[in-house]
């Protein structure tokens, strides 16, 4: 099943060329084809935001830091000297790694990417390139990365790490850090005033390096805002990384090219695609926890996230913030867990599922030329239903109810038979003149998301 899905996908044209799609398609490389097999299955991953930045939670003496959670030092303009205290206040007596993993688990996701470290320049794990680590700079003294590395291990689940490869505001050579230590660049943009590759050789190339060597099989490395990332440096990142685990995925913001795409934070295209792509978003509106963020994303607005994702072709990376305690918060656990008991009776129409053999059902572009915030053409998304597919069968995710018989958009191949996924219950087909419908059974099953698979001859529409 899965080499002939992979077939399918490595020989389809590339459905969808989007705005994205600026290059010529490049021949396929098989061995990242082979790398990317358990990814292209995945679908559903758990991102963990956790840092120093849990401590503060958004606030720094008494005052709010508005924006995203981890980005606390860089908002209120936290100096190294203060802001390297907090190591000394982190002490997360409640984290536990197989209760992380678990949750993951119950959630349906099949892999975690945890930050290592963040833009804060401060090492979740121990290591022996920078003192500033959370084994040699705090109380609690444990290497949380090991603990969780060993906890998918027994799990039988993927690990990935986060790792911000070019901003590290805790370094005065590093990206980021104006406060401290001044522009990154002269104001020509180009002109760089730091010592940028001092900084990349001694620290951030070397930890790499280290989270290649104590952690087991590393399933990728998910590098972020390549700022100053010339191609040459860039390539210095994927050596280290083919030479030392050639199986770990690299995400798309390196600054040179890695294995797949990385949408913007919270972006979900608008169309399907064949490459393989990941959105990295959050469950309420930040990615480190943020005492004042309660904006959660409901099971049901998640679970049409993951679907949507799915039926272009993606991955969702669906990411939790803990505490400084160590606690993934309680609504995120409960939105997590309903999605997950949802997929245990549908995840047959996600995992290793593929793309929309249509399109129609995403939306339209709005044909009164509007533009969206990004000065591009306007895309009013339509969210009733979506389809994935598997060879030989369709699964129709319906959002709500259709309000008229629901009809199945053409294709050649002859149509089988219909059922509901979660329950099997026959779905009795309706063919007039070409066209094929069905009444889905009121109430909907599970109003949330009801799947009906329709299965018809052959492996692949044709339309
Ligand atoms: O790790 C998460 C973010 O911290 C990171 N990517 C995800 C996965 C990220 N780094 N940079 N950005 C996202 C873009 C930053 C946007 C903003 Fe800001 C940060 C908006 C407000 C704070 C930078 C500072 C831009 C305006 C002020």
């Amino acid at each position: 099943m899965r080499k002939s899905l992979l077939a399918i996908l490595v020989g389809a044209s590339l459905v969808g060329t989007g705005a994205a799609q600026t290059t010529a398609p490049k021949p396929p490389d098989p061995a990242k084809e082979k790398r990317l097999e358990w990814f292209r299955d995945a679908k559903y991953g758990m991102f963990i935001h956790w840092g120093l930045y849990a401590i503060p939670a958004g606030e720094w003496q008494g005052r709010r830091c508005l924006g995203l959670g981890e980005w606390v030092m860089n908002r209120c303009q936290v100096p190294v000297k203060e802001y390297e205290k907090l190591a000394s206040q982190f002490n997360p007596i409640k984290y536990n790694a197989d209760q992380w993993v678990q949750l993951a688990q119950d959630a349906g996701m099949k892999y975690i990417v945890i930050t290592s470290k963040h833009h804060d320049g401060f090492a979740m794990f121990k290591s022996k390139v920078s003192p500033y680590n959370i084994v040699d700079a705090t109380p609690f003294k444990r290497d949380a990365l090991k603990e969780l590395a060993d906890a998918c291990a027994r799990h039988n689940m993927r690990l990935g790490f986060y790792y911000s490869q070019s901003q590290d505001w805790h370094e005065p050579g590093g990206a980021g850090n104006t406060w401290d230590f001044g522009p990154d660049t002269a104001p020509d943009g180009k002109t760089e005033l730091k010592k940028y590759d001092d900084y990349l050789r001694g620290k951030a190339e070397p930890q790499v390096r280290e989270l290649l060597t104590g952690y087991g099989p590393v399933a990728l490395i998910w590098f972020d805002t390549p700022r100053m990332m010339t191609p040459e440096r860039g390539q210095r990142f994927a050596d280290i990384v083919r030479s030392m685990q050639p199986n770990t995925l690299i995400d798309g913001r390196l600054g040179t090219e890695g294995d797949y795409r990385s949408t913007g934070d919270n972006v979900i295209p608008s169309e399907a695609s064949a490459e393989a792509w990941e959105t990295p978003a959050t469950t309420n509106d930040t990615w480190g926890f943020r005492k004042d963020d309660t904006n959660w994303k409901s099971p049901g607005q998640i679970a049409f996230k993951l679907v949507d994702i799915v039926s272009k072709g993606g991955n969702y990376l669906l990411n939790v913030g803990p505490t400084a305690e160590g606690v993934i918060p309680q609504m995120a656990q409960e939105n997590l867990r309903t999605v997950g008991r949802w997929l245990k009776a549908n995840g047959e129409a996600v995992y290793g599922a593929g793309a929309s053999p249509f399109g129609d059902e995403f939306g339209e572009y709005s044909s009164r030329g509007a533009k969206d915030v990004r000065g591009q053409k306007l895309f009013l998304p339509d969210t009733e239903w979506r389809v994935t597919t598997k060879p030989g069968k369709l699964y129709l995710t319906f959002f709500s109810e259709p309000r008229a018989p629901f009809e199945i958009p053409a294709i050649k191949n002859h149509i089988l038979r219909a059922y509901r996924l979660a329950d099997k219950a026959p779905i009795e087909l309706k063919t007039e003149s070409g066209r094929t419908t069905f009444a889905m059974p009121r109430p909907m099953l599970d109003p949330m998301a009801t799947v009906v698979v329709v299965e018809y001859e052959g492996d692949v529409v044709r339309r």
